[in-house]
Protein backbone atom coordinates (compact mmCIF):
# COMPACT_ATOMS: atom_id res chain seq x y z
CA UNK A 1 0.00 0.00 0.00
CA UNK A 2 1.08 3.61 -1.01
CA UNK A 3 1.43 6.38 1.97
CA UNK A 4 1.59 10.11 0.94
CA UNK A 5 3.29 12.17 3.42
CA UNK A 6 2.47 15.46 4.11
CA UNK A 7 -0.31 17.59 5.22
CA UNK A 8 -3.39 18.47 3.23
CA UNK A 9 -2.91 22.35 3.54
CA UNK A 10 0.27 21.67 0.69
CA UNK A 11 -0.38 22.34 -2.51
CA UNK A 12 2.58 20.17 -3.48
CA UNK A 13 0.92 17.36 -1.80
CA UNK A 14 -3.10 17.72 -2.61
CA UNK A 15 -1.24 17.89 -6.13
CA UNK A 16 -0.03 13.81 -5.60
CA UNK A 17 -3.38 13.52 -3.80
CA UNK A 18 -5.66 14.57 -6.95
CA UNK A 19 -3.57 12.01 -9.22
CA UNK A 20 -4.06 8.97 -6.53
CA UNK A 21 -7.75 10.20 -5.99
CA UNK A 22 -8.73 10.28 -9.89
CA UNK A 23 -6.69 7.32 -10.73
CA UNK A 24 -8.63 5.40 -7.49
CA UNK A 25 -5.34 3.87 -6.20
CA UNK A 26 -5.53 3.04 -2.71
CA UNK A 27 -3.42 4.62 -0.48
CA UNK A 28 -3.12 5.92 3.11
CA UNK A 29 -2.46 9.56 4.64
CA UNK A 30 0.68 10.10 7.37
CA UNK A 31 0.35 13.69 8.58
CA UNK A 32 3.96 14.88 8.64
CA UNK A 33 4.34 18.60 9.37
CA UNK A 34 7.17 21.00 8.87
CA UNK A 35 9.98 21.35 10.04
CA UNK A 36 11.13 18.39 9.61
CA UNK A 37 13.14 16.76 11.98
CA UNK A 38 12.78 13.16 12.39
CA UNK A 39 15.55 11.20 10.80
CA UNK A 40 13.61 8.56 8.96
CA UNK A 41 11.69 11.15 7.08
CA UNK A 42 14.51 13.00 5.82
CA UNK A 43 15.83 9.75 5.16
CA UNK A 44 12.81 10.00 2.36
CA UNK A 45 13.18 13.63 1.93
CA UNK A 46 16.21 14.99 2.21
CA UNK A 47 15.71 18.47 1.51
CA UNK A 48 12.90 17.93 4.26
CA UNK A 49 10.38 18.78 1.64
CA UNK A 50 6.47 17.58 1.66
CA UNK A 51 5.24 15.41 -0.16
CA UNK A 52 7.09 12.26 0.02
CA UNK A 53 5.70 8.78 -0.98
CA UNK A 54 6.23 5.61 1.03
CA UNK A 55 5.76 2.67 -1.27
CA UNK A 56 6.48 -1.27 -0.90
CA UNK A 57 9.60 -0.54 -2.73
CA UNK A 58 11.19 2.40 -1.26
CA UNK A 59 9.84 6.24 -0.92
CA UNK A 60 10.31 8.68 -3.48
CA UNK A 61 10.45 12.87 -2.64
CA UNK A 62 9.73 15.40 -5.28
CA UNK A 63 6.24 15.93 -6.15
CA UNK A 64 6.60 15.73 -10.26
CA UNK A 65 8.77 11.93 -9.72
CA UNK A 66 6.29 10.57 -7.67
CA UNK A 67 3.42 11.73 -10.35
CA UNK A 68 5.42 9.52 -13.01
CA UNK A 69 5.60 6.88 -10.58
CA UNK A 70 2.11 6.91 -10.70
CA UNK A 71 1.70 7.20 -13.90
CA UNK A 72 3.57 4.19 -14.94
CA UNK A 73 2.53 1.82 -12.08
CA UNK A 74 -1.28 2.74 -12.31
CA UNK A 75 -1.52 4.24 -16.02
CA UNK A 76 -5.46 3.95 -15.87
CA UNK A 77 -7.13 6.50 -15.92
CA UNK A 78 -4.00 8.64 -17.95
CA UNK A 79 -3.27 11.90 -16.87
CA UNK A 80 -0.64 11.84 -19.59
CA UNK A 81 -1.97 12.03 -23.27
CA UNK A 82 -0.12 8.99 -24.91
CA UNK A 83 1.10 10.81 -27.91
CA UNK A 84 4.71 11.78 -26.88
CA UNK A 85 4.58 14.93 -27.99
CA UNK A 86 1.20 16.22 -26.34
CA UNK A 87 2.61 14.52 -23.02
CA UNK A 88 5.73 16.59 -23.32
CA UNK A 89 3.36 19.49 -23.66
CA UNK A 90 1.82 18.67 -19.96
CA UNK A 91 4.87 18.48 -18.34
CA UNK A 92 5.81 21.92 -20.19
CA UNK A 93 2.71 23.37 -18.32
CA UNK A 94 3.37 22.29 -15.02
CA UNK A 95 7.09 23.50 -15.16
CA UNK A 96 6.06 27.01 -15.56
CA UNK A 97 2.71 26.48 -13.01
CA UNK A 98 5.29 25.09 -10.77
CA UNK A 99 8.74 26.45 -11.35
CA UNK A 100 8.04 30.07 -13.40
CA UNK A 101 4.84 30.65 -11.04
CA UNK A 102 4.40 28.71 -8.04
CA UNK A 103 8.12 29.16 -6.85
CA UNK A 104 8.75 32.67 -7.70
CA UNK A 105 5.24 33.46 -5.82
CA UNK A 106 6.34 31.83 -2.70
CA UNK A 107 8.52 34.20 -1.63
CA UNK A 108 5.56 36.11 -0.96
CA UNK A 109 4.39 33.60 1.33
CA UNK A 110 5.69 34.74 5.11
CA UNK A 111 3.76 37.86 4.20
CA UNK A 112 0.56 36.78 2.75
CA UNK A 113 -0.41 33.63 4.54
CA UNK A 114 1.91 33.45 7.91
CA UNK A 115 1.95 36.92 8.96
CA UNK A 116 5.43 38.16 8.52
CA UNK A 117 6.87 41.02 6.42
CA UNK A 118 8.79 40.72 3.01
CA UNK A 119 11.30 43.44 1.82
CA UNK A 120 10.42 45.48 -1.07
CA UNK A 121 13.48 44.80 -2.58
CA UNK A 122 12.09 41.10 -2.89
CA UNK A 123 8.46 42.17 -3.82
CA UNK A 124 9.98 44.49 -6.28
CA UNK A 125 12.12 41.29 -7.85
CA UNK A 126 9.38 38.83 -7.53
CA UNK A 127 6.77 41.14 -8.96
CA UNK A 128 9.21 41.89 -12.08
CA UNK A 129 10.07 38.16 -12.73
CA UNK A 130 5.74 37.53 -12.26
CA UNK A 131 5.32 39.97 -14.29
CA UNK A 132 7.35 38.49 -17.11
CA UNK A 133 6.55 34.56 -16.42
CA UNK A 134 2.64 35.24 -16.08
CA UNK A 135 2.08 36.33 -19.91
CA UNK A 136 4.83 33.43 -20.87
CA UNK A 137 2.54 31.15 -18.89
CA UNK A 138 -0.72 32.37 -20.66
CA UNK A 139 0.72 31.67 -24.21
CA UNK A 140 0.92 28.57 -23.58
CA UNK A 141 -2.28 27.58 -21.15
CA UNK A 142 -5.34 26.58 -22.76
CA UNK A 143 -7.77 26.20 -20.29
CA UNK A 144 -10.30 24.58 -23.09
CA UNK A 145 -11.30 23.71 -20.78
CA UNK A 146 -8.47 21.80 -19.03
CA UNK A 147 -4.83 23.03 -18.63
CA UNK A 148 -3.70 21.74 -21.44
CA UNK A 149 -6.90 21.20 -23.87
CA UNK A 150 -9.68 18.79 -23.74
CA UNK A 151 -8.20 16.01 -21.45
CA UNK A 152 -7.64 16.45 -17.93
CA UNK A 153 -4.42 15.85 -17.08
CA UNK A 154 -1.34 16.03 -14.37
CA UNK A 155 -1.12 20.04 -15.49
CA UNK A 156 -4.72 20.17 -13.69
CA UNK A 157 -3.60 18.68 -10.34
CA UNK A 158 -1.03 21.66 -10.66
CA UNK A 159 -2.81 23.94 -11.56
CA UNK A 160 -5.77 23.71 -9.15
CA UNK A 161 -3.14 23.46 -6.02
CA UNK A 162 -1.41 26.30 -7.32
CA UNK A 163 -2.92 28.95 -9.48
CA UNK A 164 -4.69 30.06 -6.51
CA UNK A 165 -2.08 30.75 -3.88
CA UNK A 166 -0.26 32.51 -6.98
CA UNK A 167 -3.04 35.00 -7.37
CA UNK A 168 -3.99 35.09 -3.22
CA UNK A 169 -0.51 35.40 -2.71
CA UNK A 170 0.29 38.69 -5.23
CA UNK A 171 -3.23 39.93 -4.37
CA UNK A 172 -2.38 39.91 -0.68
CA UNK A 173 1.22 41.37 -1.21
CA UNK A 174 0.91 43.98 -4.16
CA UNK A 175 -3.13 44.57 -3.71
CA UNK A 176 -3.95 42.88 -6.87
CA UNK A 177 -4.21 39.73 -8.76
CA UNK A 178 -0.89 39.32 -10.75
CA UNK A 179 -2.99 36.40 -12.44
CA UNK A 180 -6.04 38.44 -13.49
CA UNK A 181 -4.37 42.26 -14.37
CA UNK A 182 -2.26 39.57 -16.80
CA UNK A 183 -5.93 38.48 -18.28
CA UNK A 184 -6.15 34.64 -16.48
CA UNK A 185 -9.52 34.41 -15.71
CA UNK A 186 -8.49 31.00 -13.99
CA UNK A 187 -11.54 31.34 -11.18
CA UNK A 188 -13.99 29.56 -13.07
CA UNK A 189 -11.77 26.90 -14.52
CA UNK A 190 -10.81 26.22 -10.79
CA UNK A 191 -14.43 26.01 -10.00
CA UNK A 192 -14.95 23.59 -13.18
CA UNK A 193 -12.03 21.30 -11.83
CA UNK A 194 -13.30 21.78 -8.15
CA UNK A 195 -16.62 19.67 -9.42
CA UNK A 196 -14.56 16.43 -9.00
CA UNK A 197 -14.89 13.86 -6.43
CA UNK A 198 -11.10 14.00 -6.21
CA UNK A 199 -11.33 17.74 -6.00
CA UNK A 200 -14.02 18.15 -4.48
CA UNK A 201 -12.06 15.44 -1.23
CA UNK A 202 -9.16 17.37 -1.49
CA UNK A 203 -11.06 20.92 -0.58
CA UNK A 204 -13.17 19.06 1.99
CA UNK A 205 -9.92 17.33 3.59
CA UNK A 206 -7.95 20.66 3.64
CA UNK A 207 -10.51 22.14 5.62
CA UNK A 208 -11.04 19.60 8.24
CA UNK A 209 -6.71 20.03 8.91
CA UNK A 210 -7.41 23.49 8.52
CA UNK A 211 -10.33 23.57 11.41
CA UNK A 212 -8.64 21.42 13.87
CA UNK A 213 -7.06 23.06 16.91
CA UNK A 214 -3.06 22.75 16.71
CA UNK A 215 -1.39 20.14 18.54
N1 LIG B 1 9.73 20.67 -5.56
C1 LIG B 1 9.04 20.13 -4.41
C2 LIG B 1 8.41 21.29 -3.65
C3 LIG B 1 7.71 20.80 -2.40
C4 LIG B 1 7.56 21.93 -1.40
O1 LIG B 1 8.13 23.02 -1.53
N2 LIG B 1 6.78 21.65 -0.37
C5 LIG B 1 6.64 22.60 0.69
C6 LIG B 1 5.27 22.50 1.32
S1 LIG B 1 4.02 22.98 0.18
C7 LIG B 1 7.69 22.29 1.74
O2 LIG B 1 7.87 21.14 2.10
N3 LIG B 1 8.39 23.31 2.25
C8 LIG B 1 9.38 23.14 3.26
C9 LIG B 1 10.76 23.51 2.81
O3 LIG B 1 10.93 23.92 1.65
O4 LIG B 1 11.65 23.44 3.64
C10 LIG B 1 7.98 19.15 -4.87
O5 LIG B 1 7.49 19.28 -6.00
O6 LIG B 1 7.67 18.20 -4.12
Amino acid sequence: MLTLCGFPVSNYYNKVKLALLEKEVPFNEEVVTLPISDEAALQASPLGKVPFLRTPEGSLCESQAIMEFIESAYPEPPLLPADPFAAAKVRELITFIELHLELVARELYGQAFFGGTVSEATQARVRRQLEKNIPAFKKLAKFSPYAAGELFTQADCAAFASLPLVGMATRAVFGEDLLLVAGIDYKPYIRLIGERPSAKKVLADRKAYQAKPAA
